[in-house]
């Protein structure tokens, strides 16, 4: 066939030459070519993360890693005096974040929250304000390095004596969606949430707080069940 004859008596154009390095060289020139691309987007404001700090605990200095705590089997609380800080982009505390964080300890589990500003108890929430709360807050069943995690998961619990947004049968946020109270807007942590906009799920750890690990034996438990069932 013509075509083909033709094709393969074509003779490349450039003569192809092995340079060392070439290779690396045209990554460089690429880099370069797409480093020079930039698009500037607005600065990032706001409260970013949590600085979550543990100073007391059952009020003395928290373990350290040499001097550990007993394991807790879930059989009493044990009382953490903790501070929550809002941080920005820069790791600089912010003072414009207001809302309620969620709290969690890992491993083991919070019994109560106590908001030291109120003196009230709201689950494991707690009422961030002006970038700031400190609280006391039970836990139990913690063994090992154990954390405290604070989430801002966009949850405002309602006052007992009012119907929550989430549970109004009305879109409350119709800028944003066009959907109806928990569990359909998923902006709705619980049908308590008196939001239905979404958190903007920051999160902060505390650095570990030392116990013990536990022994296979109280692992086990010494009724029928584990202390430890999570
Ligand atoms: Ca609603
Ligand atoms: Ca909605």
């Amino acid at each position: 066939m013509k075509r083909s004859s033709e094709m393969t008596s074509e003779k490349p154009l450039v003569r192809r030459t092995f340079i060392p390095g070439a290779g690396v060289l045209a990554l460089v020139a690429a880099s370069l070519a797409g480093g020079s691309c930039i698009t500037v987007g607005e600065p990032v404001s706001g409260a970013q993360t949590f600085r979550v700090t543990v100073s007391k605990v059952n009020g003395n200095d928290p373990p350290v890693v040499d001097t550990p705590l007993p394991a807790n089997i879930g059989d009493h609380n044990e009382t953490w005096e903790i501070q929550i800080q809002a941080l920005n982009a820069d790791a600089q505390p912010d003072s414009t974040f207001n809302g309620t964080v969620r709290l969690s300890v890992v491993p083991g589990a919070i019994v109560k929250v106590v908001d030291d500003a109120s003196g009230q108890t709201n689950g494991r929430n707690l009422l961030v304000q002006g970038g700031v709360a400190t609280a006391h807050v039970d836990v139990t069943a913690v063994y090992g390095p154990t954390r405290m995690w604070a989430e801002d998961l966009g949850y405002l619990p309602a006052p007992p004596d009012r119907v929550a947004a989430c549970s109004n049968g009305k879109n409350d946020d119709p800028d944003d969606d066009q959907l109806v109270d928990y569990p359909n807007d998923p902006g709705c942590a619980f049908a308590n949430d008196d939001t239905e906009t979404g958190g903007s799920y920051n999160a902060g750890v505390s650095g570990p707080v030392h116990y013990a690990l536990p022994t296979i034996r109280q692992i086990q438990g010494v009724g029928a069940t584990t202390p430890f069932p999570y």
